[in-house]
């Protein structure tokens, strides 16, 4: 093989805890596009990238720190492995799992989950659990497990999952030459956020980009414990991915906010639905709708005069738009616009051809 992207644990191995004998266990994860929007670029007076993660092996930015938590569990001999999730993790999880060759158990929230995100699952040979309960119920269950039985957590209170996912704040740095001025992503149980400062900070640090990028995140408004300041004990939105009451990363998501002058926001979920669309009529990238919270709230922000012009914005979109059809398909009246007989001319009248 002439050249092929190695995954984020051969592409920056020197960055990450792992040894000559940490197996690694990979789907190719990483090095996804930073697509250029000129929608958006417009609207800010500036210029807005796209980190699109849902080219990622599982359909979401999940991968980049499954592969680290993987590979330690299988490294140090676990046989099990066990998530709390919303969807996301547990399709990463039971992915790199079979590639692993342990056994995936899935401890799910009571309500709706994207059904692609449970074929996934379903496919990759878990153990699905529901529970009645929410996430932060589910994730609570999962630490005991991990505490009282022989199973891995791989949640992202696993710090290996928070070293694996900085690595998308690296390719930024990488592809753009230099950090942004801002950098934009949701936020549900808040590891994400608290992974790409870590990996800011570590290219500053190491000399690789000059400064570290205002970090903005946005949360759902039914869904938003950190801009109430206070745990949410029935959170809900649309945006099912992101329907979190009390992230894990809760302190270091704060740390993120202050250390690098951001903020942390809410958004309706009709705004996260309307980004949604508009990124993929306008530019081609259909995201499921927790990822178009971040867009969502860059253009509130935009509205409210918040971003000035001539800055560099990069925003992560963190999986993929065929993770959740019902929801996408919900919002469109009828998918077929007309049905015509065999004939050009009726076909060409229609489409306004002629
Ligand atoms: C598409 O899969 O928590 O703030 O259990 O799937 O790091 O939690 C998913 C989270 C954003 C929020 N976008 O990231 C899970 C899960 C998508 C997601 C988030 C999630 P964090």
């Amino acid at each position: 093989m002439a050249h092929q992207w190695q995954g984020v644990i051969e592409e920056y191995r020197e960055w990450l805890p792992v040894d000559e004998h940490t197996p690694v266990i990979t789907l190719g994860e990483g090095g996804t596009p930073l697509v250029h929007s000129a929608w958006l670029s417009g609207l800010v007076s500036g210029d807005v990238w796209l980190k699109v993660e849902g080219d990622n092996p599982t359909g979401s930015f999940k991968d980049r720190g499954m592969t680290l938590a993987i590979s330690a569990a299988a490294g140090e001999g676990a046989k099990a492995v066990v998530c709390a999730s919303t969807g996301n993790t547990s399709a990463s999880m039971t992915a790199y799992a079979a590639r692993a060759g342990l056994t995936p158990i899935v401890l799910v929230p009571h309500g709706r989950i994207a059904a692609g995100k449970m074929a996934q699952t379903v496919m990759h040979g878990a153990q699905v659990i529901q529970v009645r309960g929410g996430f932060d119920e589910c994730l609570q269950i999962s630490r005991e497990l991990a505490e009282q039985y022989p199973v891995e957590l791989v949640n992202s209170v696993n710090p290996m999952r928070l070293q694996g996912q900085k690595t998308a704040a690296f390719e930024i740095i990488d592809a753009l030459g230099r950090a942004p001025d801002v950098h934009v992503l949701p936020v549900g149980n808040a590891g994400n956020i608290s992974a790409y400062w870590i990996g800011f900070k570590q290219y500053e640090k190491g000399g690789l980009a000059e400064r570290t990028p205002q970090m903005w995140g946005f949360q759902a408004a039914g869904a938003a414990p950190l801009v109430l300041g206070k745990p949410i004990a029935d959170p809900e939105t649309i945006a099912s991915a992101i329907r979190i009451g009390n992230p894990a990363s809760w302190l270091l998501a704060e740390t993120a906010r202050d250390d690098s002058g951001g903020r942390i926001a809410a958004v309706s979920d009709e705004q996260i639905l309307a980004a949604q669309r508009e990124l993929s009529s306008r530019e081609g990238v259909f995201v499921e709708p927790a990822s178009a919270t971040g867009v969502a709230g860059l253009l509130a922000a935009v509205e409210s005069g918040d971003v000035e012009p001539g800055l560099t914005i990069t925003v992560t979109v963190t999986g993929h738009g065929l993770k959740d059809i019902d929801t996408a398909l919900s919002g469109i009246d009828s998918i077929v616009d007309s049905v015509i007989d065999v004939d050009v001319r009726e076909a060409a009248a229609i489409a306004g051809l002629a």
